[in-house]
């Protein structure tokens, strides 16, 4: 990052970062009590202006009209904060002023059902079912490539949280059709969001359905539900009048998930409340694919330009200084496996990303179709 940059980004964040101070003291002090957050003040985030255009037409079968409008998009630092985390999530800040167009958007992550209807159509074949091709693991030995995706594991034992190989393991056999591995399949799993898709995958479905995946900022101006700055999707309160809004994980984390929101692993689309546009699940149950190629100064440079971002479409390249070698596209929502003790992206604000070809048992996606221009 230059220097200007990193002087920009300084600033913006200093001028979040001191009108929440007091809030940050406050949620400190209330923290363990879910239900009585104080009101938080609205010092970095501006006032979301929905577009008044209502829908071009009738809706497509699943979808729902997201207007589109102006917004603040990203996150204060939620350490500190109830349910905070222990992450800054710096790639989430400065909170920046975006607009976008309007669009259609899935209510549900695209489930096992509708993805089976696609490769019924067309035989699609999903990355996680092809083996690895040796040129692409120079030095792996035959019997290491087989098709499988990655899965979650619990540990039989506390472990320290920095360190993720140790709950998620290479299965061979594991894809969209055996989530778990060969011995599991889609009985009983048709109305669960599909995963083990990787984006090409997700693009192939999109595609193949007249629609597309979202950007980054369609994503969160949908996921906001024409809120203001609300730290999750249906606002402030984590357990508004003590219901669950999302299903994420309870417990020690990554031993035993204790199912308190009423489901052990990925739940059926559409258990819990939808936000104010008709969104079921953006967050929590599957990280889902955004279009957006994932760096973690997307946002200033963004807000060095001063300004209203207009449908930004994210960078021209990947990068993730933690992998820098592996192409990465933006995830959004979080997933089952969220938990205020390690990983708090089921806040509206926050971002995930993924090596392209990499799917998993926690990562879906939902499409967007744009409006037919008039
Ligand atoms: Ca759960």
């Amino acid at each position: 990052m230059s220097e200007r940059l990193k002087t920009a980004a300084l600033l913006v964040g200093l001028a979040a970062g001191a009108g929440l101070a007091g809030w940050i003291v406050a949620s400190v002090f209330y923290r363990g009590r879910p239900t009585e957050l104080p009101p938080r003040p609205d010092a970095s985030f501006a006032l979301t202006v929905a577009n008044g255009r209502p829908a071009p037409s009738k809706a497509p079968e699943g979808m729902v009209w997201i207007p589109g409008g102006e917004f603040s998009m990203g996150s204060d630092d939620p350490r500190g904060t109830l349910c905070g985390g222990p992450d800054a999530m710096n790639d989430a800040r400065p909170i920046h002023r975006v607009d976008v167009d309007g669009f259609w958007m899935d209510a549900t992550e695209v489930t096992n059902e509708q993805f089976k209807e696609f490769v019924d159509a067309t035989g699609y074949v999903t990355i996680a079912e092809k083996a690895p091709l040796a040129e692409d693991y120079p030095g792996a030995t035959p019997e290491n490539l087989v098709a499988g995706s990655v899965v979650f594991t619990p540990t039989d034992h506390p472990v320290p949280l920095d360190n993720h190989y140790q709950w998620w393991s290479y299965v061979k056999g594991a894809n969209w059709r055996h989530p778990l591995g060969p011995d599991s399949d889609l009985a009983g799993r048709e109305n669960h969001p599909v995963v083990h898709v990787g984006y090409e995958d997700a693009v192939a479905y999109a595609t193949w359905a007249g629609k597309r995946l979202p950007t980054e900022a369609e994503w969160e101006f949908a996921a906001r539900g024409g809120l203001t700055g609300q730290v999750y999707s249906w606002g402030n309160e984590f357990k508004p009048n003590g219901q669950w809004m999302a299903n994420i994980y309870h417990g020690p984390f990554p031993i035993t998930d204790t199912g308190d929101d009423g489901f052990v692993g990925v739940a059926p689309v559409a258990q819990f409340p939808p936000n104010g546009y008709g969104l079921f699940d953006v967050a929590g149950n599957v990280w889902e694919w955004c279009s957006d190629w994932y760096r973690p100064e997307t946002y200033a440079i963004l807000a060095l330009g001063g300004g209203v971002a207009r449908n930004p479409l994210g960078p021209d390249t990947s990068f993730d200084p933690s992998e820098p070698h592996e192409k990465k596209r933006v995830h959004r929502g979080g997933s089952f496996l969220c938990t205020d003790l390690y990983c708090t992206r089921y806040m509206v604000g926050t971002r995930g990303k993924g090596e392209v070809s990499t799917g998993s048992n926690h990562l879906g996606f939902r499409c967007v179709k744009s409006a037919a221009p008039r």
